[in-house]
């Protein structure tokens, strides 16, 4: 009964919200009133529980007053929409000797556990041809040709993952280049030995990552969603 007065509440606020921005009228910065919104909404909550168990009159008076809070409730959800679509996305693949070891399911679930939100995953043989693209900026490296025929000789797992910091933490998530030299935690330093074997690609910088995302994927293929866990992994106190 609470929760479907909370959709209806959140469909409410949702039409309210839209007709104030529509007119321009809003009075406080959304930072601000969502915070007036989680004051007021927990006192709202509180006694809307406290009077329907004693007088269903004063509930629906509770219910009532309950609206009045929720234009500064649609501020709340609208701040969290516009956080997830701040979030930074990184390109993110599993070379050919990580998905033939079946370390597939590990190194995801090294990413997810962190609290990163996969966005984007595919299976695919690249071609040399794509190989190069991907890996155009060390074609002048020694090692150049050999790279591009091994990231093209079998299967590959193409994801994007987003998150807060998620490209620069992503690379401390993997490791240093040299699975050698890389520290014992991270998936390289766990999972790799070689430099030419190490498992794993992770776009260096918000540039590469961008370019490598629509390089791999079609705009299409990359799925905005809110999960779950968001209201637990991103917070403030
Ligand atoms: P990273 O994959 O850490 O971003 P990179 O972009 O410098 O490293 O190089 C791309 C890949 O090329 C790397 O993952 C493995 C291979 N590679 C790099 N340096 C190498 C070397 N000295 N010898 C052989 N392969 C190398
Ligand atoms: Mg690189």
């Amino acid at each position: 009964m609470r929760s479907e007065i909370c959709r209806s509440a959140a469909r409410a606020a949702r039409t309210l919200l839209s007709a104030s921005t529509r007119q321009s009228s809003r009075a406080f910065s959304g930072r601000a009133a969502a915070a007036a919104a989680a004051v007021s909404l927990r006192g709202r909550a509180t006694s809307l529980a406290a009077h329907s168990r004693v007088d269903p009159g004063n509930a629906s008076r509770s219910w009532i007053s309950g609206l009045l809070a929720l234009p500064a409730a649609a501020y709340m959800l609208t701040e969290q929409e516009a956080h997830a679509a701040e979030l930074e996305r990184t390109f993110i693949a599993i070379k050919p000797d990580g998905v033939q070891r079946g370390l597939i399911a590990e190194i995801i679930s090294r990413f997810e556990r962190k609290g990163f939100k996969l966005v984007a995953i595919k299976i695919v043989v690249p071609s040399k041809d794509f190989a190069q693209k991907h890996y155009h900026d060390l074609k002048e490296r020694p090692f150049f040709n050999g790279l591009c025929d091994f990231l093209s000789s079998g299967p590959v797992i193409a994801m994007v993952w987003e998150g807060e910091g998620v490209i620069k933490y992503g690379r401390k998530l993997i490791g240093a280049t040299d699975p050698q030299k890389s520290e014992p935690g991270t998936i390289r330093g766990d999972l790799a030995v070689v430099v030419g074997r190490n498992i794993i690609h992770g776009s260096d910088g918000p540039e590469t990552a961008k370019d490598e995302i629509s390089l791999w994927f079609k705009p299409d293929e990359l799925v905005s969603y809110t999960s779950n866990a968001e209201k637990w992994v991103y917070g403030s106190n």
